[in-house]
């Protein structure tokens, strides 16, 4: 053997034995996916019976989580122990495989999304009359993170009317349609539920992507717009049967792909806009015949299906995107009351106001980067509109006024809150402390002092946070976010307490009127 010889000899000596033992312990982890996972999971981790396996579906659950659930069980559902079963080394294994990312971005075409409908009840077996007495514009939805469900209240009486499973991780808001006869419902995994308000039953799903942002309904009830993480794409559904119409890829025109941050509805402007992760633009996608027509506006329209050859369903609507470019990334924001402005934070942290007419950045803002998509409110202040939302790095609130977008005012908080909610009818914002040690606190803010007069600790030791309003704004719901958890209603005017209802873990809860009528004080 010459020397070139031996050295190829030890080299491919040594690969064997630095890849051999991974690549048997892969070969090892898949078998047991495959024989205990699959069947609920999917075979290629992207979701069945149980929810998809990918470490973009997980950021909300901690491998310490994820490596009881496996060894336990979960509660509640079809997931059962393996502790007897596996070892402990085959649980980390399986840990170690489900937060490792899939090797390609996998497909979820226009034929999958069709394949996945399910149609639960036709319009014909349904009432158009509510079939309960309550107000059913002063309903809320309230989303129970824990044993993944949603209740749904009466706000008047308080009391529950039903109760119904959510597609596993439901995220952001409901979308109500403007009538508040129906809710759409979207998950981490891409699934939207239909649910019907007026006869309180599940009407249909569809799986729309595999990583789901959230989901947007236009002004007029007629579309969805689905935002994804994966694939990269934004998906437009008919809102009757959740069928759908067309998947425009996100992509510039160099053929860069993006994340969808998150996708919101503009009606004064007839459009949809859709928030990029990876690129500094920010769409519109005008899903109103009238809407082509922006105001000002009369840059190039794209036209996404000649480039990416999607075939489009026999729908009578087309969806030209209108590209923003921005200077920087934009990783959220929020919009003022007539959606000409957009408010929001870039990645270097600095807030900015694009003017959406003209496509363009009109102000800086002193934020300390938002904490979470649409975590500002607006309302009018000595005669003009401010804004005020929590910041992310400190603990403080910034109040700007939105004629000039400078600060007026900066209140400190025991910590970074993550929601910020108020009523046109109330005197008072209610801002919680998401982060820190003071996660059980929520502060109420005084609308005319621009000052914090109360501090609430309603269950010591637990977040309290996310609160909402009834439709006259007479009583505030707030969530005590716990396994064994509470919404409690305050009466909005005196701040004592109402009334204690026990919920699993509430998140959210959205009421039909404020969200119809996009009051200023809560989210779209
Ligand atoms: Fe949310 C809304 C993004 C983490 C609970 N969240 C939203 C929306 C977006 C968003 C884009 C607006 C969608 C809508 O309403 O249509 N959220 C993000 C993130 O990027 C972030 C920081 C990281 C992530 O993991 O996605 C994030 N969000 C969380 C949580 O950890 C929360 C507290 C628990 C959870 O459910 O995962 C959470 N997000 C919520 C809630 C809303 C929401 C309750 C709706 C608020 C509303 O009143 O409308």
């Amino acid at each position: 053997m010459n020397r070139c010889h031996a050295i190829k000899a030890l080299l491919l000596l040594l690969a064997t034995q630095l890849f051999a033992p991974a690549g048997a312990a892969t070969a090892e982890v898949e078998k047991t996916f495959t024989r205990h996972c699959a069947e609920c999971h999917g075979a290629d981790r992207l979701g069945g019976m149980g929810p998809a396996l990918l470490p973009e579906n997980l950021r909300r659950l901690r491998r310490g989580m994820a490596q009881q659930m496996i060894s336990e069980g979960r509660a509640a559902t079809q997931m059962p122990a393996y502790g007897g079963t596996l070892s402990a080394a085959q649980i980390e294994a399986l840990v170690d495989y489900i937060y490792t990312p899939l090797a390609t971005v996998p497909e979820w075409g226009l034929d999958a999304i069709r394949a996945s409908r399910k149609i639960h009840l036709e319009a014909s077996a349904l009432s158009d009359k509510p079939v309960y007495h309550a107000d059913p514009l002063n309903l809320f939805l309230v989303v129970e993170l824990e044993d993944h469900h949603a209740t749904v209240l009466d706000g008047d009486s308080f009391t529950p009317l039903d109760r119904f499973a959510t597609p596993f991780a439901v995220h952001g808001g409901p979308k109500y349609s403007p009538d508040g006869r129906f809710v759409y419902l979207a998950s981490r995994d891409g699934w939207i539920r239909k649910y019907d308000m007026y006869n309180l039953k599940i009407v249909a799903d569809v799986r729309a992507g595999i990583n789901t942002r959230n989901v947007a309904i236009s002004g007029d009830g007629r579309y969805l717009m689905v935002g994804n993480y994966l694939p990269h794409n934004v998906v437009i559904l008919d809102a009757r049967d959740l069928s759908p119409l067309q998947l425009i890829p996100t992509r510039d025109e160099h053929g860069t792909s993006s994340r969808v941050s998150a996708v919101y509805t503009a009606p004064p402007r007839g459009s949809f806009i859709v928030a990029l992760k990876d690129l500094p633009e920010v769409w519109e996608i005008p899903y109103h015949e009238k809407a082509t027509a922006l105001p000002v506006y009369r840059g190039p329209m794209h036209d996404y299906r000649a480039e990416s050859g999607e075939e489009s369903l026999a729908d009578t609507r087309d969806f030209p995107v209108r590209r923003i470019r921005l200077e920087d990334y934009l990783d959220d924001f929020f919009f003022d009351r007539d959606y000409r402005h957009l408010i929001g934070a870039s990645r270097n942290g600095k807030g900015q106001v694009i003017n959406l007419t003209v496509g363009q950045r009109i102000a800086e803002l002193e934020l300390q980067g938002m904490p979470h998509l649409g975590s500002g409110i607006t309302w009018s202040y000595q005669g003009r509109d401010v804004l005020a939302t929590p910041n992310l790095k400190e603990g403080t609130v910034t109040i700007i006024d939105m004629q000039n977008w400078q600060t007026i005012k900066t209140l400190k908080t025991l910590g970074p809150g993550f929601f910020m909610r108020s009523h046109d009818n109330s005197r008072y914002a209610w801002v919680d402390v998401f982060f820190g040690k003071e996660r059980d606190a929520v502060h109420i803010i005084d609308k005319e002092k621009l000052a914090i007069v109360k501090t609430l600790r309603p269950a010591p030791g637990k977040t309290s946070a996310h609160v909402e309003f009834t439709r006259d704004g007479s009583h505030a719901l707030l969530s005590i976010w716990d396994k064994e958890g509470a919404v409690i209603v305050y009466d909005a005017n005196t701040l004592q307490e109402v009334t204690r209802l026990p919920m699993r873990k509430p998140s959210g809860k959205y009421n039909v009127y404020n969200k119809t009528r996009y009051e200023g004080g809560t989210s779209h």
